[in-house]
């Protein structure tokens, strides 16, 4: 009896001798949990609705909106950079990637986030990312350049009394949307939950004024298009 109880408290010290241990050893990781929600200047978005005018005065509906976020980067206010090679594909009306973590996030206080709406170069290779039906989908023509489509924003537009369909199609480094946010948090203890707001409006505005009728409602073989959607494209998120 005696030597049981002998060996349970030598058990007893030797747990917590390791508990101690293992808290040192491990290195001090957090979440930080990003939450997506998306708009229009305010107004909720609802399918295949004409509820939308953008800067130009195009009305306009939207039936699809994807697009990759990658490349994320968070510094701390030492100046040290975290960086993540994670890819999140999003698609609104599917409700996918809505909500997504990161969990090797190191403690400490940040001030600033960066990240892409796309796929960096070393990513944007067609077959670099796993052979999933929603990036089978995304994939960019290997005739056109090769890569995945950065986003695919699609819908209907009125014009003179007829509808158009329109689609944004982003692809091809030169179109990479670079976002960079000075939003500071705190990792200590618990973990951090961003808000990155999309306003789709922003697409169609600053610094370009993006017309669907008069510079064109298919982005995806011209350049120029490409060029003015992506620079517009800086500025779609709020983050909170
Ligand atoms: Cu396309």
């Amino acid at each position: 009896m005696k030597k049981i109880t002998i060996l349970i408290l030598i058990a007893a010290a030797f747990q917590s001798c390791k508990n101690d241990k293992d808290e040192q050893l491990q290195p001090q990781l957090e979440y930080v949990t990003v939450n997506l929600t998306f708009d229009c200047d305010g107004a909720a978005i609802v399918k295949d609705q004409f509820n939308y005018t953008n800067a130009a005065g195009n009305n306009y509906s939207v039936s699809r909106l994807q697009f990759y976020l990658a490349d994320f980067t968070f510094r701390k206010t030492d100046g040290t950079e975290v960086k993540s090679d994670e890819v999140f594909f999003v698609d609104f009306f599917a409700g996918k990637n809505l909500s997504f973590n990161f969990s090797k996030i190191p403690k400490g206080d940040y001030d600033r986030i960066k990240f892409c709406i796309g796929l960096p170069p070393s990513q944007n290779i067609t077959g670099a990312l796993p052979n999933t039906i929603d990036n089978t989908n995304m994939v960019w023509p290997d005739m056109m350049g090769g890569g995945y489509h950065f986003l695919k924003m699609e819908g209907q537009f009125k014009f003179s009394g007829n509808t158009y369909g329109y689609a944004l199609h982003l692809g091809k480094n030169p179109h990479l949307v670079r976002i960079e946010s000075s939003k500071s948090f705190n990792l200590s203890g618990s973990s951090a939950s961003l808000s990155m707001k999309m306003n789709i409006n922003e697409w169609f505005r600053i610094p370009h004024t993006y017309d669907l009728n008069t510079d064109g409602n298919y982005t995806m073989g011209t350049d120029s298009l490409m060029l003015k959607i992506a620079e517009n494209g800086t500025d779609v998120f709020t983050i909170q």
